[in-house]
């Protein structure tokens, strides 16, 4: 045993006594009756991920119809009803529980030093409230599809015969598994937090998925009634939306865009706590301002709310309101710059190591920079007349719900596979797949910047000869894009298989949940772990003999005999 193994003082040596988490009870009453934040986090995992690829293989479909100006394979009508699908799929199903659902779940009342969350019973009924909006949402693709787009705008949603009802219950229980996610981690921050844990030790993932909580909580009741009013709309035909009645469709629009503008913060939000911590990890270097980017998380998720109105510049609405959205607007961006600064000052002058995770939390500062920034030529006034509902916009979103949240999911999912599963992957194969997405993706959308700025509209299934060209880079693209995300499938699975064991701590990071073995005991920790401020990388050393690092301290002899234990011996 190494001098610095036997000297080695962590709490998680305790931990021990218990089997983890995976092993500690079998059959599927184990998992489909279980409170454990960890097993739901899996099971959250698994459905998004199902979800992720129904949705992509959606892409793939309306990409290769693309190919050609003229009808390839698609008519005109299943067109919109691929492009309405693959949209609510991705949005409402994979990526705004992508994070906080799974990987939240999963991490935050480890990271937080606690055994689970604050409700473990509403934990579990957002699980299947996911699941029954799921089955919903698969019922409107029976019950004859959906058309209206994943913004379902009136007046066209309130008059096409497609199964409107059915997807808006949908959105409408999903909304409630969104909600209870929310509430769990908001109790669970503001009153578990363990003796030391103080809001400025938290890791900034945890700020974040408190900031993406607020919203959850106070934006999603606003899209499950207007789904409501949708429904009753379409069955009574109450007016509220229909001018002949007396209604108004555009207050349609700003009811759907109160939720959905601060929605798309419940997607980047908790992708930027991610990058946090693979930055500072990665970099092995204290996070550089760190409570500018605790506060930063707080003042997007305040901020978000005030600007949903420019999605309708061109809506019909008020020249001063317009100013005032437009302006307001352009306030989000100033956090968000605040961020990237402090990631990039983060590693200025680190020690960086390429690590697969960290391969990804570079592309996402480079990817989500050009989306944040394409958002300010939408969010000036003149420039958005110009480029509202063309393929600028797809590209815009594109860059920040894809090289945004989907790479900081998968730099997350790789950093903390090995907690999750207890395995590595493969390095170099990991990386290769990080590339050719990286790749893939700008391939398939950075072509549609140039698109769009050239006037080819969004959501057309045909169009016009000169676009052909951008049209087929795109489509070549996003095939290269798809291989990229298999390979990535093909690493982790292969790591599930046949990965080596994974040490406690094998990237070595400072945060808790690397202080517990890999993967995490059932309850986490016996007693609450020693809490010190995050991002202190000077106790943390590799130790050959575990593959993985270890703390170091200088303990009191008398402790020697209970905390000399080899890290990791019973993995
Ligand atoms: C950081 C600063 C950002 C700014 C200034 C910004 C600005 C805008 C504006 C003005 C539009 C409306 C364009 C139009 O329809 O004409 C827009 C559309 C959109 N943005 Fe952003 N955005 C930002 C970040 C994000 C983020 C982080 C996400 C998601 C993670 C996002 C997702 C979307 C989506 C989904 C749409 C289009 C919705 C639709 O019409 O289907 N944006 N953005
Ligand atoms: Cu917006």
């Amino acid at each position: 045993m190494s001098d610095n193994a036997s000297r080695t003082a962590t709490a998680h040596v305790h931990g021990h006594s218990e089997e983890d988490y995976l092993r500690c009870s079998h059959g599927w009453k184990s998992w489909a009756f279980t409170l454990d934040h960890k097993r739901i986090g899996v099971m959250y995992l698994i459905a998004i991920l199902i979800s992720f690829l129904l949705g992509g293989v959606m892409a793939l479909v309306l990409r290769a119809e693309l190919f050609t100006p003229d009808k390839l394979f698609l008519s005109e009508d299943m067109y919109n009803q691929m492009f309405t699908l693959h949209g609510a799929v991705m949005t409402f199903l994979f990526l705004i529980p992508s994070i906080p659902a799974a990987l939240g779940n999963f991490m935050l009342p480890v990271m937080l030093g606690v055994k689970d969350v604050a409700f473990p019973r509403m934990n579990l009924a957002s699980f299947y409230l996911w699941v029954f909006g799921a089955i919903f949402f698969l019922m409107a693709i029976l019950l004859g599809g959906l058309d209206t787009g994943w913004t379902f705008y009136t007046p066209y949603s309130t008059t096409t015969n497609t199964a409107v009802i059915a997807a808006s219950m949908g959105v409408f229980i999903l909304g409630f598994s969104s909600i209870f996610t929310g509430l769990n981690f908001l109790v669970t921050i503001n009153t578990m937090r363990p003796a030391g844990m103080t809001w400025f030790r938290m890791p900034l993932f945890l700020w974040s998925l408190y900031a993406t909580s607020i919203i959850q909580v106070l934006a999603t009741p606003v899209l499950g009634i207007t789904g409501l009013l949708l429904i009753a709309e379409r069955t009574l035909g109450i007016g509220i939306f229909d001018p002949a009645r007396g209604g108004d469709p555009v207050l349609f629009q700003h009811f759907f865009w109160f939720y959905s503008h601060p929605a798309v913060y419940i997607m980047i939000l908790p992708a930027m706590g991610v990058v946090s911590e693979l930055v500072s990890t990665f970099s092995r270097k204290p996070i550089f301002g760190y409570r500018f980017i605790a506060y930063s998380s707080i003042a997007i998720a305040l901020l978000g709310f005030l600007v949903w109105g420019h999605h309708m510049f061109v809506s019909g609405q008020s020249a001063l309101a317009a100013t005032v959205f437009s302006a307001l607007t352009f306030t989000v961006s100033i956090p968000s710059a605040i961020k990237v600064f402090n990631w990039l000052a983060t590693m200025y002058k680190g020690a960086i190591s390429l690590e697969t995770p960290m391969c990804y939390a570079l592309a996402f500062i480079f990817l989500f920079g050009i989306g944040g920034l394409t958002g300010l030529y939408l969010g000036a006034l003149a420039t958005d007349v110009h480029l509202h509902d063309t393929y600028f916009v797809v590209a815009h979103f594109h860059y920040v719900m894809v090289g945004g949240t989907l790479i900081a999911f998968l730099g997350g999912l790789h950093y903390w596979w090995p907690k999750m599963f207890g395995r590595m992957y493969n390095e170099m194969w990991a990386r290769i797949a990080c590339l050719i997405v990286f790749v893939g993706f700008n391939a398939t959308f950075f072509p549609q910047f140039v698109l769009g700025s050239r006037g080819m509209p969004r959501r057309y299934a045909r169009y016009d000869t000169e676009f052909v060209y951008f049209h087929q880079f795109s489509t070549s693209g996003a095939m290269l894009l798809g291989c990229g995300l298999m390979l990535c499938a093909g690493v982790l699975i292969h790591s599930l298989l046949r990965g080596r064991k994974a040490p406690a701590n094998p990237w070595g990071s400072s945060t808790l949940e690397w202080k517990c073995s890999s993967p995490p005991p059932h309850h986490n920790f016996d007693w609450p772990p020693v809490v010190s401020a995050p991002y202190q990388y000077d106790h943390i050393v590799y130790d050959p003999n575990h593959q993985g690092y270890v703390e170091v301290e200088d303990i009191p002899e008398e402790e020697d005999e209970l905390t000399n234990a080899p890290v990791e011996s019973h993995s």
